[in-house]
């Protein structure tokens, strides 16, 4: 559309898993703003303050534009210089090629971040490449993150992305545990305007209880607030299954029909009373009965628990016990409980359910999950030698310098490694080490459908939206960098290379295939999408099981034998050494990981970077708000800013993550005036949940001294 000075596009946000519906006005090659799309059927024109940053990305001077190279100018010193995209595109097939060819794919290292799974032509052309490179040293944010939620979705319900997701907009009851969907904008749960579809079940005399460490964002706006100690909320979740059974209020309902193991869990949580979860937990044996008691007898209810639950050491059993406590309940699988989704591109169709521990890795033997190993482990499989020894590395969309436990390990290993290879827009903390950054068009040089947050979504609907703006000459997209390295690394391999098909075309033909595809009346195709730029509703979740179900007998699986043995490894667990403090993450709504720190709209304002401590043991202590504080761990030391805060629960300090830049080799003006420290120098490799290999980020022991630098 165009008013002869200004155009308008629709688009849809891909920063966070919200999926926020935009409208962007345009002049030439100028953004001139950005707002909600009041029309899109899922989102109805909420935006929170990232949306604009979507020119930002675009006008930031320090996105790469071109390949760079990096060359040696003296000993020890490097520099990054821009090159053409042929002779990146050839330097980088040459490399890949030789090192497979001299030591075997496995010695080919790789690591996708997050954003890769927000970038659909990056999911969509990825094989292109490493169906090359079938490496078992790929590793991904996922094992810093959702890992769990995988693994008990594979286990109980057949396929790692079968995610019951928290009808949140028809519930009456809704116990969260470890998520601030205020700041982060809800996680394995697509849920625009989180806010206000919290406060309308407030309103309609619902409840929502929070527990966290932290007295969050969501926590305040919460009916109740229940501060947790990091990491025993396996004990809250244990003892609530266990006063289910022991109070007669295990009533799956229809679920019965279709459940295996309710039986086992009964003996198994037999003797985790509610006095054994408060002596850990440190809520009251009153207030778990209670709990218990309300979700139970809720018309409608959801247990729900995201990243501080997952990132813990007993993540796994935890998102098993939040799943047994909805099935027994009866709330899964219901209206206003939590439903699984039936999108227009079916990722459960599609994609292999996955699978677990079918290998470990050379190291630490530490279990594959979905082809992948725990990022825990990436540098030991850089540093051991032999054959399988990782020789190069490849990253796309990541910055595990930042964003995994004892970065600093990996960012100084990364610099003993042969050769590496990035597919990113920024010469960061991670991607300094690269021999070869290829950097993508920007997110508004491309279309985009999102593959995989409709299948997390709270209403089924589905948008595409084509690029905002050309993409420049030469620019290539993240899919064509991967389409043209397959061809170039399968004809220096003899290989067949794949057939290169626009990642439009492949959805196309999901789509029409799909579930409101071809044989529907709703005739979903890229064209009818297009035809509908504020996208399409396709309805509200509705229950689907057994006939969902994936899993061998198309029943729900409860008795996880590997989780039965969990309980034992976390009973005998509960040491907490006097002297040392917790420490957890948090988000604020500004911030994305590591990687929107250089945009000014997005930093202005007081540093964000702060260690927030309970006030009364600052003064136990004897410090003040303003000082600097040295958190150390097992693994090192960092220095920063004390805020005493009310928000925390005693025992508990919490520092954001992303944060540490300004490192030598980078570029990035603002972030590097807003440098922080990075929380994840201090975070522990070996501390992990040990069940799934998952990271811990969340509840390691730290030691506080007041900075001798200060
Ligand atoms: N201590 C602690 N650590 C954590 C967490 C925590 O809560 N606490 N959270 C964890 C979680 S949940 C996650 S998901 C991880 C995230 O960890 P990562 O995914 O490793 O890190 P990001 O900061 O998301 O880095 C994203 C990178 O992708 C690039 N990028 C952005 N868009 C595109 C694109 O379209 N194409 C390409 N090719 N590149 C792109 C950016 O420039 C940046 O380099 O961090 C984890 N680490
Ligand atoms: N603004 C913003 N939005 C984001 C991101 C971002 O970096 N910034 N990142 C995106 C990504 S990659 C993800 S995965 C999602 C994550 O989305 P969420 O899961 O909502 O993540 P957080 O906001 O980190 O909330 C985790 C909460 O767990 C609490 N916690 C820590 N340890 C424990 C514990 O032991 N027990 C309990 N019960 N709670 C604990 C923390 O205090 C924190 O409040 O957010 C996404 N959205
Ligand atoms: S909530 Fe997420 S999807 Fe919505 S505007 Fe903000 S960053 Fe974009
Ligand atoms: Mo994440």
């Amino acid at each position: 559309m165009s008013d002869g000075t200004t155009q308008t596009h629709h688009r849809v946000c891909h920063l966070c898993e919200a999926m926020c519906g935009l409208v962007i006005r345009t002049a030439g090659n100028q953004v001139v703003d950005i707002r909600g799309d009041d029309n899109d059927p899922l989102s109805r024109g909420h935006v929170c303050p990232k949306a604009v940053a979507l020119q930002d990305i675009h006008e930031d001077p320090d996105r790469l534009r071109k390949p760079l190279k990096r060359v040696r100018t003296a000993p020890g010193e490097y520099q990054h210089i821009e090159i053409e995209w042929a002779e990146a595109l050839d330097l980088a097939a040459d490399a890949l090629a030789s090192t497979i060819e001299t030591h075997g794919v496995d010695a080919v290292g790789a690591y996708f971040g997050n954003p890769s799974v927000h970038n659909y032509g990056m999911l969509t052309h990825q094989r292109n490449l490493f169906r090359h490179i079938r490496t078992r040293n790929r590793f991904s944010a996922t094992s810093v993150d959702q890992l769990p939620h995988h693994l008990v979705s594979l286990w109980c319900f057949g396929h790692m992305l079968l995610h019951p997701i928290p009808d949140v907009d028809r519930t009456h009851y809704f116990l969260m545990l470890g998520a601030n969907p205020l700041a982060s904008n809800g996680s394995i749960w697509t849920v625009p305007d989180v806010r206000r579809r919290l406060k309308d079940l407030k309103s309609r005399g619902g409840k929502l209880v929070v527990v966290d460490p932290r007295r969050t964002e969501t926590a305040e706006l919460a009916s109740e607030h229940l501060f947790i100690n990091p990491g025993t909320d396996a004990a809250l979740l244990l003892a609530m299954i266990h006063v289910l059974f022991r109070d007669g209020l295990v009533a799956p309902g229809p679920l019965a029909d279709f459940t295996d193991g309710l039986d086992e869990v009964a003996d198994a949580v037999g003797e985790l009373t509610p006095e054994w979860a408060a002596s850990l937990t440190g809520i009251a044996a009153a207030d778990i009965e209670r709990i218990a008691h309300e979700l139970a007898s809720a018309e409608a209810g959801i247990c729900y628990g995201r990243m501080g639950v997952s990132t813990q050491a007993y993540g796994a059993l935890c998102q098993w016990a939040i799943q047994v406590v909805n099935v027994a309940t009866g709330h899964l699988d219901k209206p206003g409980g939590s439903l699984f989704t039936h999108p227009a591109m079916d990722q459960v169709v599609n994609t292999n359910p996955g699978g677990f521990a079918r290998f470990a890795s050379r190291g630490r033997g530490l279990p594959e999950f979905n082809y992948e190993l725990p990022a825990v482990t990436m540098v030991d499989e850089i540093r051991t030698e032999g054959e399988g020894q990782i020789r190069l590395m490849f990253t796309g969309a990541g910055n595990p310098v930042l964003s995994t436990p004892n970065g600093r390990a990996l960012d100084e290993a990364l610099e003993e490694i042969e050769y590496m290879i990035s597919v990113d827009p920024a010469l960061n903390e991670t991607t300094r080490h690269a021999d070869l950054i290829l950097p993508p068009t920007s997110p508004l040089e491309h279309d985009h459908y999102d593959i995989a947050f409709h299948n997390l979504a709270i209403r089924n609907t589905a948008r595409y939206n084509p690029p905002v703006f050309e993409k420049p000459e030469g620019a290539l997209h993240d899919w064509e960098i991967f389409a043209a390295l397959g061809e170039r690394v399968a004809s220096r391999l003899n290989l067949e290379a794949m057939p290169t098909v626009p990642p439009d075309r492949l959805i196309d033909a999901a789509l029409r295939a799909g579930p409101y595809g071809d044989h529907t009346e709703w005739q979903l195709s890229i064209e009818k999408l297009k035809a509908h730029p504020s996208g399409i509703d396709l309805g509200p979740l509705q229950p689907s099981c057994p006939d969902r179900l994936q899993t061998p007998n198309q029943r729900i699986q409860l008795a996880i034998p590997e989780v039965l043995a969990d309980i034992q490894r976390f009973r005998a667990d509960t040491v907490i050494p006097a002297e040392h403090y917790r420490l957890i993450g948090r988000r604020h709504v500004r911030d994305n990981n590591s990687w929107m720190h250089n945009h000014h709209r997005l930093m202005k304002g007081k540093s964000r970077c702060q260690l927030l401590m309970n006030p009364v043991d600052v003064e136990k202590e004897g410090w003040q708000s303003g000082m600097t504080v040295t958190i150390q761990s097992r693994v090192g030391s960092i220095d920063a800013e004390l805020l005493a805060s009310d928000e925390m629960m005693r025992g508990v300090v919490s520092l954001p993550h992303g944060y540490g830049h300004g490192l030598q080799g980078t570029r990035g003006e603002i972030a590097g005036r807003h440098a922080g420290v990075s929380c994840n120098d201090i975070t522990d490799e070996l501390f992990i949940d040990a069940l799934s290999g998952n990271a811990a980020v969340n509840g390691v022991l730290v030691q506080l001294s007041a900075s001798a630098a200060a």
